[in-house]
């Protein structure tokens, strides 16, 4: 497998789902901040839009890194980061696996470009809405799950961690306290310790 990544972007997802797997995988830095780094034409066969992270296996392209983690938790079921189909939890997952890029990060960047929206014509709702129901979903932990930690977590646990970096929340014990957590796994320091974090 080969990641396209750069440092301190969302490509850290991917680099966190694979060194929780402890898979082989070739990292491939695309540095997404000079415009012609982006034209490398294997990068773009892999990532169309020309974003982080992308993910190559075979001849399976994937550029998102939802689908990234939704992925290699499915090829990897030995490693148990998804519930089975057909299991109680699986529906659960689902859920929380799609609320980072399909909710908290438009909401983010409602409250970055500071722009309120329509919490009914929206599909993330409002910025508030997004946190209330985030806090609810964390409050039994440790992991979205309960006891189990799984694939939603490196996506929920970094949508929390930038929340946090980038001072988004401040004094948040609930979200802050699932952050400490994450960062405890030591296949998350080993992806920050690659990004000089
Ligand atoms: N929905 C995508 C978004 C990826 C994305 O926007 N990546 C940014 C870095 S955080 C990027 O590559 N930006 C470069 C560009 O758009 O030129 C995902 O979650 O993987």
């Amino acid at each position: 497998m080969k990641l396209y990544w750069c440092p301190k972007t969302r490509a850290i997802r991917a680099l966190w789902m694979l060194e929780e797997l402890e898979v082989p995988f070739e990292l491939v830095l695309i540095d997404i901040r000079n415009p012609a780094a982006k034209d490398d034409p294997q990068f773009r066969a892999a990532s169309p839009m020309g974003k982080v992270p992308a993910l190559e296996d075979g001849a399976t392209r994937l550029w998102d890194s939802g689908a990234i983690c939704a992925y290699l938790a499915d090829q990897y079921p030995a490693a148990g980061l998804a519930p089975a189909i057909g299991s109680p939890d699986r529906g659960k997952y689902l859920q929380w696996l799609l609320y980072p890029n399909s909710v908290i990060e438009p909401a983010m960047a409602e409250k970055f470009s500071n722009t309120p929206v329509s919490a009914s014509a929206h599909g993330w709702g409002s910025f508030e809405q997004m946190l209330v129901v985030l806090r609810a979903g964390l409050a039994s932990g440790p992991w979205i799950l309960g006891e189990s930690f799984s694939a939603a977590d490196v996506l929920l646990g970094t949508a929390c961690h930038f929340l946090r970096k980038f001072k988004i929340l401040e004094n948040d014990p609930v979200v802050f306290a699932y952050v400490d957590r994450c960062h405890e796994r030591p296949a998350f320091q080993r992806a920050l310790a690659r990004e000089g974090d």
